[in-house]
């Protein structure tokens, strides 16, 4: 039986993530605007990552029998100036969220809830990748994105990015 501070925390993740998957999906419709294919390719296989994340939270919680309530996401309400601007807030919203995954994992383990520790393991390896991959943009846009021929090449990398489904499933 999940208790009730963790089923609150649970189900404000499930907005957490949907709100993750709205910030990049609006970082994308920035890039797509300003002609930069590669990188809108990027935050939009993203945009979809978060929603399976959102989804999993959403499979978990029906697992134990607790009722999902959606509640209002806000819309980003971002300006980005520059090109590099979505990139430095992407890093800042990984870390925003690997503290709230974390902060559920300390509230479970307080109170023994041993089977949502397990099921946030996956997250907590999954954010570990998510600050990864969202320092690594921001570095490679120091090192080649000043440049046209260089911004032009990172546009051509970051477009080959795929959609993987997560490793994580849940039944
Ligand atoms: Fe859901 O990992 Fe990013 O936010």
């Amino acid at each position: 039986m999940i208790q009730d501070n963790i089923y609150k925390l649970l189900n404000e993740q499930v907005n957490k993530e949907i709100f993750s998957a709205y910030l990049y999906l609006d970082i994308s419709n920035y890039y797509v605007d300003n002609g930069l294919d590669g990188f809108a390719n990027w935050f939009k296989i993203q945009a979809q990552e978060e929603m399976d994340h959102a989804m999993l939270f959403v499979q978990y919680m029906q697992n134990n029998g607790l009722s999902v309530k959606l509640t209002e996401i806000a819309g980003p309400e971002m300006e980005y100036l520059s090109y590099d601007l979505p990139l430095n807030e992407a890093l800042k919203h990984e870390q925003f969220i690997t503290k709230s995954i974390h902060d559920i994992y300390d509230s479970a383990s307080q109170v023994k809830d041993y089977r949502t520790m397990q099921f946030l393991d996956w997250f907590i390896m999954e954010q570990g990748e998510e600050e990864k991959n969202a320092e690594d943009l921001i570095l490679k846009y120091k090192n080649f994105g000043s440049d046209s021929k260089g911004l032009y090449l990172l546009n051509q990398e970051l477009g080959t990015r795929i959609y993987a489904p997560p490793s994580l499933v849940l039944d």
